[in-house]
């Protein structure tokens, strides 16, 4: 295997620890308060997240990857040969493989992942099924600025894949801002393979984040375990509630965590009052029209070159060149 001995960690400029008692005391004194969604994913919640994916209702990951398997050989054509795949925000890579195994002469595989133990186990299956791809791990947060590791001599271009439409998780400014980046560490050459959910009914939208078995719910009050793990705050999951519902103006789902009653949170130092139906804002996934995201693009100093969609036109993946 030709997994190499890039462990790339970015522990010189992790965050200091009180950066999570900061960045929830400001969300807290926001009004309507609202906590960053980046929170969801300690180890429990990347379960709980998995788990989504396999929910009925959640059609995300499911038409993605129909489209993926539909359309593999297609995409791989459009990305070329002796590419240089850079995954961010990897996970367990689920969806890597259907890509590599179509891709002409894949040179290295980059996954950009925040947490270690995703990021070991993927590299050790991929570098197992995939002998001839250099994998070079980077364990870093994607949003930030990235030292990619060097690319192999061989490498004729570097594409960046951000599937399951991560991008939604971003609101518009911020989404240009993190496709301008990807738009520079891509190159002049390079490309970006991305998932983008698209607009469609209230109804089946509303359902995916709101399943039946409940697993959205505990995803979302998981985030208050989380943060009481790391700031040793006192939420009691049993007062609050999950709420997604789509906004159509803004075309997005708006998730919050309700208080079930008027009640007082101790967060550090402070003492945080919630009304009773109180709504703190979470998360946001952002649905485009096909129009909606080309435009994005644009903004991004970025064209659509082709765009592929699952046979019931719920989800795009779509290749974005300079
Ligand atoms: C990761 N992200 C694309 C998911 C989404 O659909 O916005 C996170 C999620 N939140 C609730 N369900 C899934």
């Amino acid at each position: 295997s030709t997994l190499q001995a890039t462990w790339l960690r970015d522990d010189d400029r992790r965050p200091p620890d009180n950066f999570i008692l900061e960045v929830v005391q400001r969300g807290l004194a926001a009004t309507p308060k609202r906590l960053p969604s980046w929170l969801f994913y300690d180890e429990r919640g990347s379960e709980l997240f998995e788990a989504i994916c396999e929910q009925p209702e959640y059609y995300l990951t499911r038409c993605e990857i129909a489209l993926m398997r539909a359309h593999g050989a297609e995409i791989a054509a459009a990305l070329g040969p002796d590419v240089r795949l850079v995954e961010y925000g990897s996970g367990h890579a689920i969806k890597t493989d259907l890509l590599l195994e179509h891709l002409a002469s894949p040179v290295a595989y980059v996954p950009v992942e925040i947490s270690p133990e995703p990021l070991r186990q993927s590299v050790q299956r991929l570098g197992e099924r995939f002998p001839d791809v250099a994998m070079q791990p980077l364990c870093a947060d994607f949003t930030r600025a990235l030292r990619l590791p060097i690319a192999p001599r061989a490498t004729r271009r570097t594409v960046i894949y951000f599937p399951g439409s991560t991008i939604g998780n971003f609101e518009a400014a911020d989404a240009a801002v993190l496709l301008r980046k990807m738009r520079a560490e891509m190159g002049e050459s390079g490309g970006i393979l991305i998932g983008v959910d698209l607009k469609k009914d209230t109804a089946l939208l509303e359902a995916a984040y709101n399943d039946a078995a409940g697993v959205t719910a505990e995803f979302t009050l998981n985030m208050l375990a989380h943060v009481n793990r790391a700031i040793g705050s006192d939420f009691d999951l049993r007062r609050f509630r999950h709420r997604a519902r789509y906004n159509p103006m803004a075309g997005r789902i708006e998730t919050h965590i309700l208080s079930s009653e008027d009640q007082v949170v101790r967060v550090g130092r402070q003492q945080v009052r919630f009304r009773e139906n109180e709504a703190m804002q979470v998360e946001y996934s952002c649905k485009y029209s096909l129009e909606d995201f080309a435009a994005l693009a644009h903004r991004a100093g970025l064209a659509v070159r082709e765009v592929w969609l699952d046979p019931e036109r719920m989800f795009s993946v779509q290749y974005l060149v300079r």
